[in-house]
């Protein structure tokens, strides 16, 4: 045998492990069981509501399919110490702009310490309208990726922002992205907060060497495996409108930390307008992700999640690319 053919072997095998690898370490989400498709909130608590209904990869969105202007998403892991104060700027906030036209929707994502008991209570204690408020429970951990997903699938506001439960970013910062949306709600947008300003700033420099150093490795492999125009993939502040939640959510596979890159990859896969804005953020005690362990999975999903999608193991089923219309 030639030199070439010992090569060929040799790439082929490579390329099969390779592919082997991947399919290993790739996602199938969970079904969604049916009390998660329940919400309770401040009501008297004797009963759980339905969500609002699934949104589909074929839904259309016109702009007069829904009565509220926008959904707040808010992942919840063990979060009793941190949520009080988002809430209290969430609710400030949306009470003086969109009052009786939002809803945020906290997900329970099997917390042990009552994260969704002192939901309701805040709920009560801000006095909102039952209903405003809805705690959906997971009944096994998704991971952050999983709750997000879930939560915008079912959400039903014109726009849907999902946002961290440590009020890390300024709550009211939202309101720079809104006009982003203001025409043409059939046109995909998203909109991501960004902390990419702030790289010289205290809240960034103070962060411990270690944590900075996994910061800077992981914008570097995100650079590498997909996303070169997005400056700060990370940030847990992002605003979709309706046609483009139908366009990525439908659609993910990651449920852990790197869900925000297959969330972009995906809009950049289908030219979907996305948008940076500048946030105001303050690093808040008591994240909960775990260096050592977490660095390394976050790692190998980054790069499972591209050649997942290179290799078409991940696929756009039913969702057609979009047409130069929308570009
Ligand atoms: N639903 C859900 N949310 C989670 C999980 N882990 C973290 N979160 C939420 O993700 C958000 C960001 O978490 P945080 O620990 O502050 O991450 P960091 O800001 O990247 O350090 C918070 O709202 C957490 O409650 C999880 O396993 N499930
Ligand atoms: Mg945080």
């Amino acid at each position: 045998m030639t030199g070439a053919v010992y090569l060929v072997i040799f790439l082929v095998t490579i390329l099969a492990s390779i592919y082997s690898v991947v399919i290993f370490f790739s996602h199938t989400p969970r079904k969604e069981t049916s009390s998660e498709l329940n919400y309770t909130t401040n009501d008297d608590g004797s009963k759980t509501h339905q969500l609002s209904r699934r949104i589909t990869s074929t839904d259309i969105a016109t702009g007069e399919d829904s009565l509220l202007d926008i959904s707040v998403v808010v992942p919840c892991y063990n979060e009793t110490k941190r949520l009080g104060k988002m809430l209290d700027e969430c609710v400030l906030y949306l009470e003086t702009n969109h009052k009786g036209r939002y809803e945020i929707i906290i997900v329970d994502d099997g917390s042990q310490d009552h994260t969704a008991e002192f939901a309701i209570k805040k709920a009560n204690e801000l006095k909102i309208r039952p209903h405003v408020l809805k705690v959906v429970k997971l009944s096994k951990n998704r991971g952050k990726g999983g709750a997000v997903t879930h939560g915008l699938l079912h959400a039903s506001g014109k726009l849907a922002l999902f946002a961290d439960a440590d009020g890390a970013t300024k709550f009211s910062d939202v309101g720079k992205m809104i006009p982003y949306f203001a025409n043409n709600p059939e046109v995909p947008k998203v909109a991501i907060g960004s902390r990419a300003h702030m790289v010289n700033t205290d809240a960034v420099v103070k962060r411990s060497f270690i944590r900075n150093c996994l910061m800077y490795g992981l914008h570097t492999l995100v650079y590498v495996f997909g996303i070169q125009d997005v400056q700060d993939t990370q940030c847990g502040f992002k605003l979709f409108n309706k046609s483009a939640i139908s366009k990525i959510f439908p659609h993910m596979h990651t449920e852990r930390w790197i869900f925000d890159v297959e969330v972009l990859l995906l809009a950049e896969m289908q030219k979907i307008q996305i948008k940076e804005f500048a946030v105001n953020w303050v690093e808040i005690d008591g994240s909960k992700v775990d260096l050592a362990r977490d660095s390394i999975g976050m790692a190998i999903d980054l790069v499972v999640t591209r050649l997942a999608y290179l290799f078409g193991i991940y696929k756009l089923d039913k969702c057609k690319k979009l047409g130069k219309k929308n570009q």
